[in-house]
């Protein structure tokens, strides 16, 4: 095993120490949950001195797609702090969500585990049950200062689940700003956070998660214009018409990363002023993808591959690589706690990234942990059919194939086209109004638009399959075609095999719940339930 920072152990088993709540009535439930949290067995954990332990700055945006930063190659866009991150650390070019949609993204960050594994958090407006250990309690749990500003775990309700603190530490949100745009929040992110840095001891180590609000919706309609962005120089993604709406609405959408970007470089100014940032475990991401149709709240691509980029010094060998592994973000969770030196828990069921950071070969250089493939999944969205019916689906991204799995084909997967189904009042509720959604619904029977229409609103088949070097838009479903037949059984079988090891009620005839969760989400149509479970 190739480790030049830190010495491996492996540990056969040990106890989890005392539980943090462990002044409670005990039941059945409370048994299984402990039972669970002191199964740490057969897991390698690395000896860090107490004393270097690394900090952890967690930077991460709501809604951008890989492509839209300045290093992933957007010109119209500046995001300087990514791309220092990236230069002086390792840019990901096949980082993916867990799932395209944010309270299940999150949790599966924090967790360390799929989202069909989680329970009520596979959706959002939901809950994350508290016996899913999340990587923040247990940095916690061994000493660490752990805050959050801005968007944390979210958005759902904490208390059906257990937990009374948000899993993303303790809220840091007083301090606020005059937005320049609207649309923007007036939280003042990394104000926020040296807040928290202040009153961090000398001695601790901390573990901060900094969450924007933007770029998710709404924009102020014409920011990237007014900023001197130039329409006709924005790289359209091929899912969309090319047309001016589409182009503008990129470019106020690139103002709002670019919000991000300057919290994210005055929170690593915060660091370096202080001496902390060579010891400080720096991330920068995206929950998921674009809200643009086709994207956000599809397995495509464009809602799915997210920027990456992690700069730690005394961690990452040979730093100003690109590596090109597929990596879930849920392979987080146990990189922290790796390099923490805390044991992981067998409950956690991504990998963690240690070998890719202690890579000994030169910059650019393929690397050596199996990154073959990325898993990706949905269950419900928004609510946007009738009786509060998601969509189920699952997916298996390797460097040259997307394979998606639809359980329920017969379902609308961006909604029902009748508002009167869907909670929000709006129709394809799992898509959010936006300039280039209307551009679509309105132009739907013009040439030049239909198709488009139909890739982002129509049912989709119980199997998709498409080649990524060729068809990068994911535009051509090659599913079904002979010449790929046995690529497709090859993928099917594969990402079988995960949700089968990996225990998805999906696929192990098991009850599978999602359909009749509760739904703690906004009601704008009164008319709009989830369905009693038969
Ligand atoms: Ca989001």
């Amino acid at each position: 095993m190739k480790q030049p920072i830190v010495c491996l152990l492996l540990v056969l088993a040990m106890g989890a120490g005392p539980h943090p709540d462990s002044n409670r009535t005990e039941t059945d439930k409370d048994r299984a949950i402990d039972d669970q949290r002191n199964d740490y067995s057969v897991v390698a954990f690395t000896s860090v001195p107490v004393a270097k332990r690394p900090n952890i700055l967690f930077c991460i945006s709501d809604d951008q797609s890989y492509a839209h930063t300045g290093a992933n190659g957007e010109p119209q866009i500046k995001t300087p702090a990514f791309d220092r991150i990236a230069r002086e650390g390792i840019r990901f070019t096949g980082a993916f969500c867990d799932a395209p949609t944010c309270g299940p993204s999150r949790s599966a960050i924090l967790t360390g585990q799929h989202i069909w594994r989680l329970e009520e958090a596979g959706n959002i407006h939901s809950t994350l049950p508290a016996k899913f250990m999340t990587y923040t309690e247990l940095l916690q749990d061994a000493g660490y200062a752990v805050g959050f500003t801005g968007k944390g775990w979210s958005p759902g309700r904490l208390e059906p689940g257990g937990r009374t603190v948000n899993p993303a530490g303790t809220e840091f949100n007083s301090r606020k700003l005059i937005p320049s745009f609207k649309g923007m929040t007036n939280k003042d992110y990394a104000a926020n956070f040296d807040e928290f840095f202040a009153q961090v001891s000398p001695d601790q180590p901390f573990c901060f998660w900094l969450g924007t609000h933007e770029p998710h919706r709404g924009y102020d309609k014409g920011a990237g214009q007014r900023t001197g962005k130039d329409p006709a120089k924005v790289i359209v993604p091929p899912i969309f018409p090319d047309h001016p709406v589409v182009r503008n609405d990129l470019l106020d959408y690139f103002v709002e990363i670019e919000h991000f970007d300057k919290m994210v470089a005055r929170a690593i100014q915060t660091l370096e002023k202080s001496g902390q940032l060579d010891n400080t475990i720096v991330v920068v991401t995206s929950d998921h993808g674009m809200p643009f149709p086709r994207a956000k709240a599809s397995l495509y691509d464009a809602g799915t591959h997210v920027p990456l980029a992690i700069r730690w010094p005394s961690g990452i060998t040979a730093p100003g690589r690109v590596h090109e592994g597929l990596v879930n973000l849920s392979d987080l969770a146990p990189t922290f706690l790796v390099a923490a030196g805390l044991p992981v828990p067998k409950m956690m069921t991504a990998g963690h990234l240690i070998d890719v950071f202690s890579n000994k070969g030169q910059p650019n250089q393929r690397l050596f942990k199996d990154n073959s493939a990325a898993f990706i999944a949905m269950e419900r969205h928004d609510g946007c059919r009738e009786g509060g019916k998601g969509y189920p689906c699952r997916a298996l991204r390797t460097r040259e194939y997307l394979y998606i799995r639809n359980f329920q084909p017969d379902r609308w997967p961006a909604g029902n086209p009748d508002r009167e189904f869907c909670a929000r009042y709006i129709p394809f509720g799992e898509v959010d109004s936006s300039p280039t959604k209307q551009l679509l619904l309105d132009n739907k029977d013009k040439i030049g638009f239909t198709r488009f229409y139909d890739l982002a609103f129509a049912k989709r088949p119980a199997e998709e399959l498409y080649s990524i070097k060729k068809d990068p838009g994911q535009l051509v479903d090659l599913a079904g075609n002979p010449k790929f037949d046995a690529i497709q059984k090859q993928l099917s079988a594969q990402l079988q095999q995960r949700l089968v090891e990996t225990k998805d009620p999906r696929v192990l005839d098991l009850d599978a719940p999602w359909d009749y969760y509760p739904y703690y989400g906004l009601r704008r149509n009164p008319n709009w339930k989830v369905d009693q479970k038969p």
